[in-house]
């Protein structure tokens, strides 16, 4: 593996930049482009960064299947994550590339009075357009940050993303195909396929209620684009507050079902135990699990990386980003003294329950030498984060509050 110094720095320094107009200086850009190792900080957290289709370099955690890390300097530059900079998470190696809109239909079938085959147009066309700005989060995002090591991909803070979806209520299409009395779960299938050796196919499912919640949507669009290929082209379900596993692309079969779905990716895969911290003390194994839901409280500083140099006596910005499970973040406290003293920060405009809410604080270091700067997040209902890190054994759910040690000089 390329160990390049040089570039690890330019890639730290362009998150330890304070403004984010600074972070749009077309030599800076330049520098991003160029930058093609990075070194996340956990064991063997040495990646490269590859540019994928529709997409600009983005940190490879595996080629095949594509699963791609949006570089945490992007969080800066605004609430919105640019379609080129989303990452990207598979789960086989037989992803569609190229898929005409022409001749794709998407099948309803299962417990309904008329089975459905919709052409994207007819899609499109089936009810007014809605719009909704909501995170995708992989349930594993921030997963190589957990000690003791949990098992899966060691991703680190860069496998989730916000935009602006464009689609129609799911609730609309199962309207018109008609929802069977007794029906209790809808599964959802996309184009790709598992290996030819065998596996479990990708289909993920929703109980009937969520499933009619008028919120779960089936987009086509995302900030205002065709959704980029990697990320589910031509349509892709949106589940707003839940975790990406739920968000199919590539949606080629929906079924409404009058019996639980039982498939790997709902009754093996995708679980977290049985309580309300969804934890188990630190390398031991639940007893009970149910599949993931909702995500917790998270947030982070965006313009202020770890090891950054910051000037003694002078004022920085320290800005971010919070989100939670739909409730709505109501708060987000910043501390400099590691956590011992906390002052409210100041939150950005509201793009909805479902986005990235900005923040952003004041730090005015007095004295010269290291200061660890945390940032908390709290949301309507109460929920917010703990101080040590809640350990399930496939690493899902991380959200403890993060520190990033800075140096004033
Ligand atoms: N068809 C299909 N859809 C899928 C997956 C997949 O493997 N195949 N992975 C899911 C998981 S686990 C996540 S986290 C999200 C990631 O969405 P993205 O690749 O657009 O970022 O896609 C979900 N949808
Ligand atoms: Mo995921």
């Amino acid at each position: 593996m390329e160990q390049d110094p040089a570039r690890r720095r330019a890639l730290r320094a362009m998150g330890a930049l304070g403004a984010g107009a600074a972070l749009m200086h077309p030599a800076l850009k330049a520098l991003a482009a160029t930058t093609d190792h990075v070194e996340l900080p956990f064991d063997n957290g040495g990646r490269e960064l590859i540019a994928f289709p529709q997409k600009r370099p983005l940190i490879v955690l595996t080629s095949r299947p594509p699963q791609l890390e949006t570089p945490f300097p992007v969080f800066s530059e605004g609430p919105i994550t640019p379609n080129d900079a989303f990452f990207v998470r598979y789960h086989w190696s037989a992803v569609p590339t190229a898929i005409d809109p022409q001749s794709y239909r998407l099948r309803v079938g299962g417990k309904v009075n008329a089975p459905l085959e919709l052409s994207l147009d007819e899609l499109k066309r089936l009810a007014d357009p809605v719009e909704i700005i909501a995170v995708n989060q992989c349930s594993g995002n921030s997963r190589g940050h957990f000690s003791p090591r949990a098992n899966g991909g060691q991703l680190s803070n860069g496998a989730m993303g916000n935009a602006r979806w464009t689609g129609v209520p799911l609730k609309k299409v199962l309207e018109r195909a008609g929802v069977q009395a007794g029906s209790v779960q809808v599964s959802f299938d996309g184009l790709d396929r598992p290996p030819l050796e065998g596996g479990p196919d990708f289909i993920k499912a929703l109980h009937i209620d969520h499933a009619l919640d008028g919120e779960v949507m089936l987009a086509w669009a995302m900030n205002g684009e065709d959704l980029p290929m990697l990320n589910g082209y031509p349509v892709r379900l949106i589940v707003p507050g839940h975790y990406g596993t739920y968000w199919v692309k590539h949606l080629s079969d929906i079924r409404v079902l009058d019996t639980p779905f039982d498939g790997f990716w709902m009754a093996a895969a995708y679980r977290v135990p049985d309580n309300a911290c969804a934890c188990v003390e630190p390398g031991s194994a639940p007893t009970k699990t149910i599949p993931i839901s909702r995500f917790n409280v998270r947030s982070f500083i965006t313009n202020v990386a770890d090891g950054a140099k910051l000037p003694v006596g002078r004022e920085t910005v320290v800005r971010g980003i919070a989100f939670d499970g739909g409730y709505g973040v109501t708060g987000v406290a910043f501390s400099a003294d590691g956590g011992q003293t906390w002052t409210e920060a100041r939150l950005g405009k509201d793009l909805g329950k479902y986005s990235f809410r900005e923040w952003q604080a004041t730090f005015k270091p007095a004295r010269r030498g290291t200061y660890e700067l945390k940032v908390r997040a709290i949301n309507r209902i109460g929920q917010s984060q703990p101080t040590d890190s809640l350990w399930n054994p496939p690493g899902y759910m991380r959200n403890a509050v993060e520190t990033t040690r800075v140096m004033a000089a």
